[in-house]
């Protein structure tokens, strides 16, 4: 409905502004004044964005202090710092969560409902922060919370793009369309452009080794832009800790090119300003693939160059002795993306500080750790050699001395393996040449890990075998990753959040930092009273997505049923094809039940949400780079992932039809919700019953949003992989819906897929006859579908005709366990009461202690 204003009174509005005996006065205070000044408009003349504006306002000028007083007395006692270098930071709102970390939320509540405004309408009024794409931006932002919440001298570094993740639309079709998200249009109160904090980062140009007799070189020539800081505070929960987020933006270094402007080359004076600003002006969505484009690259030098640049500004700032750096500074490499960072720190070492290679190379190895995110072949980063020697001539220089180095050293300890050799370098041989990024980091490092105890074996035995034969094994471990229980459970569970603070007999506060506390919930599952009141909460929850879903959508969801869900980034690998496959499967089996038979069958609704890697869409936002050489193997063509696109359509097509169908719809219905977001999250999850995390062994390195389904007591079917093996061993087996092939059992498979295939009509016959149904036109488009039809017909690289069977059997074991409402409520208070393991406190103090040597800092 259309928002009416002005709101309030506005007698109430001039009171507001002058008594301040008490918080709640302060609050209102402080909020009509930046409604005043801040926002310069009338008082008591104010929409809800307006009201959220001047309460973000007010909210930060109570974050601004602790901050401040963090950062003073990190700098006046200098303790050892991480750095967390991250190219996403997928932060979703931020009013709610620092209301909460402050414990302001009741006050200010209170205040805004004075002034005739509803505090869920104002939090509703902020766009998502959605600089990441999935479970790697999140984690990075789960890390940040829990940091400042364990009191850790902590900062992340990232990207301040202008677009964030694409927002998605779904056409009548079926087909995700993508439009920017223009997030900062309504302007973000929660950053700080800090435009005294600027680095020059250069690109291109040519290097001259000196050849003095040291290995110093001079870079020299090509492109300057500008490094820009803009700061977003961190607050930690119920402490003063407040840490920072700082994140570049790109701008032209002199801005205009005035020679090119009087020569009447007017495009060509903008030209410079155009290619700077475009660096930060896009996130790239990741499908799991290597793609060799320029800017990306060029965004990753960028980000490197200025975090470090930054680093040491700080480190020299003690006066320290610059080999002592590693004494004061860990830096954390997320995945391979800011792996450049190594040879920059050599460069610096090297060329500006007059360091010898070897004393370099001490301090970069002494200060790097490594986070492995996959094992999948085809994601793992690799650059093109041309590229990067166009676009960063010294670095590759220096990655070409440290390769010859470390080989070297290889030779010694195994001499005369020439297999060894070529596997282990960093330049992989073809046409072009390309650098293996994973390995750069990997040698560059001082500790690497994993992010679950599954993917940590697999980094050791596979991808990074001949490193841990090299550099031995005590080089290699795992963190496995955590969500912060902040956000994901008070936050968008707070009845959940309230009912175990009653129980637990201790105040939020409390529990919310010692996670494992959830276990006094175990006795509660013998008490029928405590039981009602916890399926009552779910309820709701899934009235609460019911209704967001009648308000944004217009649909109308029954409420009764089961809740089933599977939210994520489509990927093949993640197999949502197989879920809207099993849907099909048992809308057709309801189908062929009799009346009777269809009593005794219990409704479900299937929920789907992620987003598809896009074709076309950074080409749309930005102007192709230029290419330094008419060489088309610059491209690495960037793989379109039409298999995940057409996995959308047939999932939205299949909702048309048996929503639709009168013999099933009570049963069995399905929607997939667009443009999934940190936000959306918080709405679908509380309210499952049941989630799905399917994807074939050994391919999920650990899963995130497991942990937060479990966390809110819904419970988990999937396969023996990443993250949801240990969360069956914290909650049990017997409480979780385990099916599918073994990670060692993949391998075979794949071969007799290839060598000795099987018809799938011999196979899995049940399978056989749902593609077919699909072919033969059941839910329109026959011919779209074909060729992800085919990719399971043949060659099933992700093992849908392998899983399928027992995959449909634990759908039904579910089906069963949920009719016994009270054994499933018992499983479901288990569930939540185990999951103490997967709090990010937990994670990050592992790296904290057992990687990155900081301690907690009281901030007074
Ligand atoms: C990735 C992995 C997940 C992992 C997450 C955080 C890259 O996230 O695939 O298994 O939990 O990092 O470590 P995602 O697929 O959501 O983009």
């Amino acid at each position: 409905g259309k928002e009416k204003w002005p709101r309030g009174e506005e007698k109430v509005w001039k009171e507001c502004m002058r008594d301040v005996d008490t918080e709640v006065s302060s609050i209102t205070k402080s909020f009509v004044n930046h409604v005043q000044t801040s926002l310069a408009r009338q008082p008591y003349n104010l929409d809800n964005l307006g009201a959220y504006q001047a309460a973000a306002l007010s909210v930060r000028d109570n974050l601004l202090v602790n901050w401040n007083e963090t950062a003073l007395q990190y700098t006046r006692k200098a303790p050892k710092r991480a750095y967390y270098l991250s190219l996403e930071f997928l932060m979703g709102r931020t009013l709610d969560n620092a209301l909460l970390n402050l414990g302001l939320k009741d006050q200010y509540s209170q205040g805004v409902k004075k002034l005739g405004f509803s505090m869920e309408d104002i939090l509703d009024q902020e766009r998502d922060a959605a600089l990441g794409n999935g479970g790697l931006g999140r984690l990075a932002a789960c890390y940040l919370d829990s940091s400042a919440s364990q009191e850790l001298p902590v900062w992340g570094y990232g990207l301040r793009y202008k677009y964030g993740i694409f927002q998605q639309l779904i056409s009548p079709a079926g087909e995700q369309l993508e439009a920017p998200d223009p997030w900062l249009d309504n302007q973000n109160p929660w950053e700080l452009p800090r435009l005294d904090v600027a680095y020059e980062v250069r690109f291109y140009g040519h290097a001259d080794r000196l050849n003095d007799g040291t290995p110093r070189a001079v870079w020299a020539g090509g492109q300057e832009v500008l490094a820009v800081a803009y700061d977003v505070m961190i607050p930690g929960c119920y402490t003063k800790t407040t840490n920072n987020l700082r994140l570049w933006e790109s701008k032209p270094k002199r801005g205009f090119d005035l020679n090119s402007f009087n020569a009447g080359n007017y495009e060509g004076a903008v030209e410079s300003s155009n290619s700077a600003a475009a660096i930060t002006s896009v996130l790239y969505p990741n499908d799991h693939t290597s793609f060799g484009k320029e800017l990306r690259l060029k965004q990753q030098y960028f980000w490197t160059a200025a975090s470090l640049a930054d680093i040491l500004r700080r480190f020299k700032n003690i006066g320290k002795p610059i080999t002592e750096f590693p004494d004061y500074v860990a830096i954390q490499l997320n995945d391979t993306h800011p792996t450049l960072a190594i040879p920059e720190l050599m460069r610096i070492l090297i060329d500006e500080e007059d360091q010898p290679w070897a004393t370099a190379w001490q301090i970069v190895t002494n200060t790097f750790f490594y986070t492995n995110h996959t094992v999948l072949p085809e994601a793992l980063e690799k650059w093109p050699v041309p590229l990067l020697e166009h676009l960063l001539p010294r670095h590759l220089q220096i990655i070409y001395d440290i390769n010859l180095l470390f080989l070297q050293s290889v030779e010694k300890k195994f001499p005369g393996d020439r297999d060894r050799l070529a596997r282990m370098s960093l330049i992989e041989e073809g046409f072009p040449k390309q650098v293996r990024m994973a390995y750069l980091a990997c040698i560059g490092s001082r500790k690497v890990n994993g992010v679950a105890e599954l993917h940590s074996d697999l980094v050791k035995t596979t991808i990074l075998k001949d490193f841990v034969e090299f550099e031995g094994i005590s080089k290699f471990g795992n963190v496995t990753n955590g969500i912060t229980p902040r956000r994901w459970l008070d936050q968008c569970n707070p009845e959940l959040s309230a009912l175990i603070s009653t129980t637990l007999k201790v105040d939020k506060a409390v529990w919310l930092k010692e996670l494992t506390r959830l276990e006094e919930l175990l006795p509660k599952t013998e008490d029928e009273a405590f039981r009602k009141e916890w399926a009552a909460i779910k309820q709701r929850n899934k009235e609460r997505l019911a209704h967001h879903v009648q308000t944004t959508l217009g649909l109308t969801i029954n409420t009764k049923a089961m809740f089933d869900v599977q939210i994520k980034r489509l990927h093949e690998y993640k197999r949502q094809t197989l879920n809207i496959l099993g849907v099909i499967h048992r809308y057709l089996t309801l189908k062929n039940m009799t009346a009777e038979e269809k009593k005794k069958v219990n409704p479900r609704v299937v929920f789907f949400a992620g987003k598809a890697a896009p074709a076309y869409y950074i080409a749309k936002l930005v102007s192709a780079p230029s290419l330094p050489l008419p060489l088309p193997l610059y491209f690495i063509a960037w793989l379109t992932p039409f298999g995940t696109h057409q996995t959308i359509r047939l999932i939205v097509n299949v909702a048309r039809i048996i929503n639709e169908d009168p013999d099933t719809k009570d049963l069995l219905s399905l929607y997939f919700l667009p443009d999934y977001s940190v936000s959306l999250a918080e709405v679908l999850i509380p309210a499952s019953d049941i989630s799905q995390h399917i994807s074939t062994a050994g391919t999920e390195a650990s899963g995130t949003s497991n942990m937060k389904f479990c966390l809110n007591g819904g419970l988990l079917l999937g396969t023996v992989d990443g993250a949801n093996i240990e969360i069956a061993e914290e909650v049990g087996e017997s409480n979780v819906f385990f099916f599918g092939h073994l990670t060692p059992a993949v391998e075979d498979l794949r071969y007799q897929h290839t060598y000795h295939p099987i018809p799938i009509e011999e196979k899995c016959p049940a399978l056989a006859n749902v593609l077919n149904q699909v072919s033969a036109g059941l839910f329109g488009d026959a011919d779209v579908y074909e060729p992800l039809l085919n990719t399971i017909r043949q060659g099933d690289h992700y093992l849908l005709s392998d899983d399928f069977d027992s995959y449909i059997a634990a759908l039904a074991m579910v089906d069963e366990a949920y009719l016994d409402q009270t054994e499933w409520v018992k499983k479901s208070i288990r569930t939540t009461a185990k999951m103490g393991k997967f709090s990010s406190d937990r994670a990050i103090n592992e790296y904290a202690e057992s990687y990155w040597n900081i301690e907690a800092q009281r901030i007074a």
